[in-house]
């Protein structure tokens, strides 16, 4: 690791406080930074980690809006269950604040106003979106539009989601207000812009030369954007609520949100550390590490860092950005909005105490390099067939025999054969792995390392055998006990940054204390004469039922969306007079009903078609008809069909239905009745 840095500050996104906190923020910053965090801890490093609820911003006034309660109701509710969430998921924040507290609105306040009066920014006067019903400007989520790029409807006025597009509210095609659904028309204000092509040449020496380290995906992407060239970013807003801008005559303004929000960093480690704060930002012997989701790159590596060189007095720019891609839940995009999310606090309480299996699995799948997808199979088989099978059952093992042979007083080692010392080489061979693993923000590979560990000490018993031993050799027996017990001692430390709770059970059951990273690989961790504690299993197997509880929700609210989100399907092309006549349609009275043998969908139809000769017709609604009910009803048809050959029966014709939108089909007929065969006009 690089020795210039005394003191380490990582910072975590702050998730906006318009709803909870779900799997695919764990999985991109929470559970990524509270591993690093823990990581430098062991070390002994000096670290905090800070973060905070993202509370101001359009899409939290839009849901107050919606809910008929204020944005401070919407925020209270919301930041308090992220906070007790990631409490209970073992986040480790060494402050969890929000941008609503007094300390932030004075810190990004003040950073504003320093920026004015350096004559950091240019004041723009510009035609923006108003909504007259409304009485009120139009910024961001407010308007929706089609997108000028890829034509997708539904765009918001700050970015298509379709695309990924970042746009402004004008560019949309046909906007509509979000608020009352009317055309909005334009009007003049004025803002604030921060102009990043000021900046522009000191961040591409910064990024492009300067850190060539950073992951290739966070690289590209502020590449792409240098080589864009960067443009003035409007940094106020015409909003009630937020920041409100510290000018005179800027009345009905506030600081646009992702100007306040990072600011949050600075203000959090104030509310931690009231004298020293100053430390972890201004003296280069520090560094700051922002863990963030791949969406957020731009703000954390362009705008923020001009932001801080603009206010100059000695901030230091971050030293690295981690950002991860996103993780999908069951291969569909996770939204908040559609509730196609695992949400942290319902994961909590349907799994107690199984912090550590989420945190787990996030890991062992984080969309560090590449999208990923979380599947509650995958879930199962991660738990039962890693956590279970190879980390429990070797603890396990090794806690049982300890127990059965000598009633769970770890022996003296007495010497040590050839292969108990390739364990522990094995150990440590695995430890310096895992350091330029986490030192270089590759977790999944460090935890694959650590579950080599445990590999290890399976191995290890199942060549030394010390439950045969025990009736031929007892001096050797109680040797490769006391050698198992210290691997599980190992294994308290080599996972705790990952599985938090169980290492703590596990130094618990080894009657040990305080633990550190450099005592991992050591031999002699729990000393002989220790009395272990009764040994409790570390994992349980999850049944299917338990989870196929989980997938049935998931597809409950699929079925739900799908309703929501159903519309008419679009009108057909035009088609002349004349040729709908050629249809000949018309009422038939059902005089016989039956399903047919072995199709589940079809029903056989004989029909009185006025004809003097019933008319066999199949249909395929039987999964939403009793056909008895049918009979003696009158419905419509096609008559002049070719003939089909259903399961061999010759079908006449086509009975018309209507297609619900949950798929249903409801047959056509007369709302009076009328003669069989009478014609449809
Ligand atoms: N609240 C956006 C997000 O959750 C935003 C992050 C702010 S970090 C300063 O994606
Ligand atoms: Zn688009």
């Amino acid at each position: 690791m690089e020795k210039k840095f005394k003191r380490t500050l990582i910072t975590t996104a702050l998730p906006y406080a318009n709803g909870p906190v779900h799997i695919g923020h764990l999985a991109g910053v929470y559970v990524p930074a509270d591993i690093y965090a823990r990581y430098l801890r062991l070390r002994g490093q000096e670290v905090i980690m800070v973060g905070g609820s993202d509370e101001h911003g359009v899409p939290i006034t839009i849901k107050a809006k919606a809910e008929g309660v204020t944005p401070q109701d919407i925020v209270d509710r919301y930041h308090a269950i992220i906070r007790d969430s990631m409490q209970g998921l073992g986040i480790s924040f060494d402050v969890y604040s929000r941008t609503t507290s007094d300390i932030h609105s004075e810190t990004a306040s003040e950073f504003f106003r320093r920026l004015y009066d350096k004559g950091e920014f240019v004041e723009k006067t510009s035609m923006q979106l108003y909504d007259e019903q409304a009485g009120q400007f139009l910024a961001d989520r407010y308007v929706t539009g089609e997108c000028p790029h890829c034509h997708a409807q539904g765009a918001y006025g700050d970015q298509c989601e379709k695309c990924g597009t970042s746009l402004n509210a004008t560019d949309l095609i046909n906007p509509r207000s979000a608020i009352t659904g009317n055309v909005p028309v334009l009007r003049e204000t004025h803002h604030w812009y921060l102009p990043l092509d000021r900046w522009e040449s000191r961040l591409r020496e910064w990024i492009l030369e300067g850190h060539k380290e950073w992951k290739v995906n966070v690289y590209g992407q502020c590449k792409s954007w240098l080589d864009l060239g960067l443009q003035p970013r409007a940094v106020s807003r015409d909003l009630d609520w937020g920041v409100p801008v510290p000018v005179e005559g800027a009345e009905g303004k506030v600081l646009y949100v992702w100007f306040d929000a990072p600011i949050g960093y600075i203000s959090n480690t104030k509310e931690l550390l009231p004298d020293s704060w100053e430390r972890w930002w201004k003296d280069p012997e520090s560094r700051v590490i922002n863990f963030i989701g791949k969406d957020n790159i731009v703000f954390h590596c362009i705008v923020f860092p001009a932001m801080l060189m603009a206010y100059g007095d000695n901030y230091q720019l971050p030293d690295n950005v981690p950002a991860n891609e996103f993780l999908n839940l069951e291969g569909d995009k996770i939204s908040t909005s559609r509730n196609w999310a695992v949400w942290l606090h319902e994961y909590l309480r349907d799994f107690p105490g199984k912090q550590d299996v989420l945190r787990y699995v996030l890991t062992a799948n984080a969309p560090e390099t590449k999208d990923n997808d979380f599947t509650w199979r995958d879930f199962q088989a991660r738990n039962n067939s890693e956590l279970v099978a190879i980390l429990g059952n070797f603890v396990n093992r090794a806690l049982v025999l300890t127990q059965k042979y000598y009633g769970g007083e770890v022996q003296p080692a007495g010497e040590l054969a050839e292969a108990d010392r390739a364990v522990f080489d094995e150990l440590r061979r695995l430890k310096s792995e895992m350091e330029t693993a986490l030192d270089t923000f590759h977790f999944r590979e460090a935890l694959k390392l650590a579950m080599d560990m445990a590999r290890t000490g399976n191995r290890y018993l199942q060549e030394t055998e010390p439950w045969k031993l025990a009736k031929t050799d007892p001096a050797r027996t109680a040797t490769v006990l006391n050698v198992a017990v210290q691997i599980c001692a190992n294994l308290a430390i080599a996972f705790e940054p990952f599985l938090p709770f169980m290492s703590e059970k596990l130094v618990g059951m080894l009657g040990g204390d305080n633990i550190s990273w450099d005592m991992l690989g050591c031999d002699d961790l729990v000393p002989a004469g220790t009395r272990l504690g009764q040994p409790e299993l570390l994992f349980e197997k999850i049944e299917d039922d338990v989870i196929q509880a989980q997938v049935d929700r998931l597809t409950r609210i699929k079925e739900e969306n799908r309703l929501k989100s159903w519309r008419p399907a679009p009108q057909q092309p035009d088609v002349d007079f004349d040729t709908f006549c050629k249809a000949d349609l018309r009422v038939a009275t059902v005089l016989d009903c039956v399903k047919v043998p072995k199709a589940d969908k079809l029903l056989q139809f004989t029909l009185d078609d006025g004809t003097g000769t019933p008319r066999t017709i199949v249909s395929g609604i039987a999964r939403y008809y009793d056909p008895a009910d049918l009979i003696g009803k009158q419905v419509c048809f096609i008559a002049n069909l070719p003939v089909r050959k259903l399961r061999g029966i010759e079908s006449q014709g086509m009975i018309l239905s209507a297609e619900d939108r949950d798929g249903r089909l409801v047959v056509m007929g007369p709302t009076g009745a009328v003669a069989p065969g009478a014609q449809v006009k």
